[in-house]
């Protein structure tokens, strides 16, 4: 059997396939393996070190931070400044977007990355998975001048790339340029990711759906239908109930084990919860490529258009056929 690829090896022979292979799209996917490494060490020592709870801050959407998101934040923003190949950076746990220093000619880079660096992150105490998204695009003001918001606000179906880091039981990457959908996973003994998960696609049917069905009540009339229906005792069904309350773990179960993943407006929120830019965008990038399906019940989430940095957006995803049956619901209702 020969040596599986590294994640090293697979950006430097994937360079080529890319429209601008200019080398700074690969040299921007080394930096989040290597903030993902550092990230990940810390993750695992959580338990150990006294850098659990709260870090008496609020983020702008006024909810707590944990320690750890914003290490993960530090390490991630860290990285790509200091390796000078990104002129926009925004994320979860930044009011802004951060537009990188101009001194050390980065206003010449192309790219711009949007992150959520540690999300789930309840779920640090209680030792079950976390992620990091990011999101990838090419800015559309002109290089040389200063990154703009507009550079930010694209449609997701503009991304780049999009992918995850997940700190599970092994932790892994998965990313998409838009040819498929590849994971790797860590060898902690050595640092290094190996391609161990190639075209990773949904399995044709799928048969968890996963939902805070604590607040089913609030849910809309379309989702509360298509729960009793996943319940039902119907052919396939009732389908099996899996949700950690962390996107990156639960999408990821999904994707592997076939599943829809709901994250629905409620009559409190009813924008929902998650956020368009670096949360779901990057989820739906990376479900598409895998042969499944995203939307907020009505337009792809690919094709809806960004107004706000954090903007939040009603998020639905999974198998095609899983969503397409929910859609069938919730537009019952219109
Ligand atoms: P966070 O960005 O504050 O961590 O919140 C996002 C997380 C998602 O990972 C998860 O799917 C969702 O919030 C869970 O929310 P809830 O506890 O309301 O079910
Ligand atoms: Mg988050």
């Amino acid at each position: 059997m020969s040596r599986p690829s590294t994640l090293g090896e697979f950006i430097i022979e994937k360079q080529s396939e890319f429209q601008y292979a200019e080398g700074e799209l690969s040299r921007l996917f080394n930096s989040i393996r290597l903030a993902a490494k550092v990230v990940n060490h810390e993750v695992n020592k959580a338990g150990l070190v006294d850098i659990l709870g709260n870090a008496n801050t609020e983020n702008i959407q006024g909810e707590d931070q944990q320690k750890l998101d914003i290490y993960a934040n530090e390490k991630f923003i860290q990285t790509l400044i200091n390796r000078n190949i990104v002129c926009g950076i925004a994320s979860e746990e930044e009011d802004d977007f951060i537009a990188v220093n101009s001194q050390n000619n980065a206003h010449s880079n192309k790219y711009v990355v949007l992150m959520d660096p540690l999300d789930g992150s309840s779920n640090i105490d209680v030792n079950s998975s976390v992620g990091t998204i990011f999101s990838i695009y090419r800015r559309v003001t002109p290089v040389g001048g200063p990154v703009t918001i507009d550079d930010f606000l694209q449609k997701g179906r503009q991304q780049v790339a999009a992918g995850y880091v997940i700190y599970g039981t092994s932790t892994m990457i998965v990313y998409t340029t838009g040819k498929g959908v590849n994971g790797f996973t860590l060898n902690p003994a050595i640092g290094t990711f190996y391609l161990s998960h190639p075209q990773m696609k949904f399995p044709e049917k799928g048969g968890i759906y996963s939902v805070n069905e604590g607040n089913y009540i609030h849910f809309p009339q379309g989702v509360k239908d298509y729960i009793k229906y996943c319940q039902k005792e119907e052919e396939d069904r009732p389908y099996t109930s899996r949700y950690i309350g962390s996107l990156v773990s639960d999408f990821h179960r999904n994707l592997i084990k076939g599943g829809i993943y709901l994250y629905p407006s409620t009559s409190k929120n009813p924008k929902g919860k998650l956020r368009l830019l670096y949360e779901c965008n990057p989820i739906a990038f990376l479900a598409e490529q895998a042969g499944g399906k995203s939307s907020d019940g009505f337009t792809d989430t690919l094709d809806i258009q960004p107004t706000s940095l954090h903007e939040r957006v009603p998020f639905y995803c999974g198998n095609t056929g899983m969503m397409q049956t929910l859609e069938g619901f919730l537009q019952r209702y219109g």
